[in-house]
């Protein structure tokens, strides 16, 4: 198969899964083309079936916002065409599912169908999606995809229940590549970290409001309480400052580590002893299941998909958005006996486990085969 790949190429999760999926299919024999307006971060290797095709937006003085949807929609025109991709495959609604719809719309006047499979990742729904200037335009891209998935059940409900949608939505978790993230620790980063053998906690995210880094910090403070402890915050964005200037306050400082974002996140993962989650909402939780794959217990927020992947009192435990307290007491539990912890961490990997890569991708490829043959169907009639 041939196939198109739509995303944003940076570190947040739905451009993860988008070249992680594009990199697995291509091992698996399809020819995989990413269409973005930057190489994508984890599109790092050559692969004879992985190519990379580059938006340009021209900067004219007038344009005060480049039209980034018209390039990247002129641009998968040109690729559809001339590369005679079988199908397209967005990733985030806004804009690449409109963007999919307008190049569609132009191929079939050159007598080309281009089937389109829009997946939905979460805050293109739950955040942007619902904000009333966009909605018209997510409602119509969804309906006008030929076919929808969302990556839990939660998502798809979330947005039958705030769209207009009349499409089936299939639901296909996100996934985890393990013999990437089944590393030892190594010992020699774990010392540097926690010289006195401290348990090791880690957060990793884009800094967004939605991830609550605030709430990682306060449960952290009281954790290292009763527990001699260490926390390692991964990644970088907005919240970062504030995350910063409450260590400061907390007086906390000299036991956190901002590392900023990192590409090996499993040799970090890999040495931690539990991670913190306590997301204001979140469709999957991508950050949790890749600490999983590394036998990290998680503590998480029991929103959005998260209850779907975290299961409580087994791979860790599930509070309510801003329990601090609870939080904070069930990381405790945990951390505080070395059976507990071994248990929970081999809980964690063997949940993992459930959502491996080998597993998932045959839905995507089989659905991928369902959409094309629906729409070739249509084209014949
Ligand atoms: O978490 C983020 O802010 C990034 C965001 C994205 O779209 O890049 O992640 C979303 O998609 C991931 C992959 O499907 C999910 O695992 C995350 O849960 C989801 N984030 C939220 O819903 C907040």
């Amino acid at each position: 198969m041939k196939i198109g790949i739509v995303c944003y190429p940076t570190f947040g999760g739905s451009g993860v899964v988008a070249t992680e999926l594009g990199k697995a299919l291509a091992a698996n024999g399809h020819q995989v083309h990413f269409i973005t307006y930057s190489q994508p971060a984890r599109l790092d290797f050559f692969s004879a079936n992985l190519f990379y095709h580059e938006v340009s937006i021209s900067k004219y003085p007038l344009f005060d916002f480049p039209p980034y949807e018209l390039a990247l929609a002129s641009k998968l025109v040109d690729v559809i065409r001339f590369e005679k991709l079988d199908l397209l495959h967005v990733h985030y609604a806004i804009p690449h599912a409109s963007a999919a719809y307008m190049a569609k719309e132009i191929l079939k006047t050159y007598g080309i169908p281009i089937p389109v499979v829009t997946t939905l990742h979460g805050t293109d729904i739950t955040l942007v999606g619902k904000d009333p200037s966009y909605n018209p335009v997510v409602t119509f891209s969804i309906n006008q995809s030929d076919g929808v998935t969302a990556v839990s059940q939660h998502l798809k409900e979330d947005t039958l229940s705030h769209f207009n949608i009349v499409k089936d939505i299939k639901v296909i978790p996100n996934f985890i590549d393990l013999s990437r993230f089944s590393l030892k620790p190594r010992e020699h980063f774990k010392k540097a970290i926690a010289p006195g053998d401290e348990r090791i906690l880690i957060h990793t995210s884009n800094f967004r409001r939605v991830k609550r880094t605030g709430d990682v910090i306060r449960i952290f403070q009281k954790i290292q309480e009763k527990i001699p402890c260490k926390l390692l915050m991964v990644g970088d964005g907005p919240d970062r400052v504030n995350a910063e200037q409450l260590c400061r306050d907390l007086e906390v400082c000299q036991d956190v580590r901002f590392l900023g974002k990192q590409d090996a996140i499993e040799e970090i993962l890999s040495v931690a002893d539990l991670f913190m989650i306590p997301s204001e909402s979140e469709s999957f939780g991508l950050a949790a299941l890749e600490a999983m794959a590394c036998s990290v217990p998680v503590i998480s927020s029991n929103v959005g998909g998260l209850p779907e992947l975290n299961v409580d009192g087994v791979t860790g435990f599930l509070d309510d958005v801003g329990d601090i307290e609870n939080m904070a007491q069930h990381a405790i539990y945990i951390l505080e006996d070395n059976a507990r912890l071994d248990t929970f961490k081999s809980a964690a990997l063997a949940r993992a486990k459930e959502f491996e890569l080998s597993l998932i991708l045959p839905l995507y490829e089989q659905y991928y085969q369902e959409v094309i043959d629906t729409v070739n169907e249509k084209t014949d009639t």
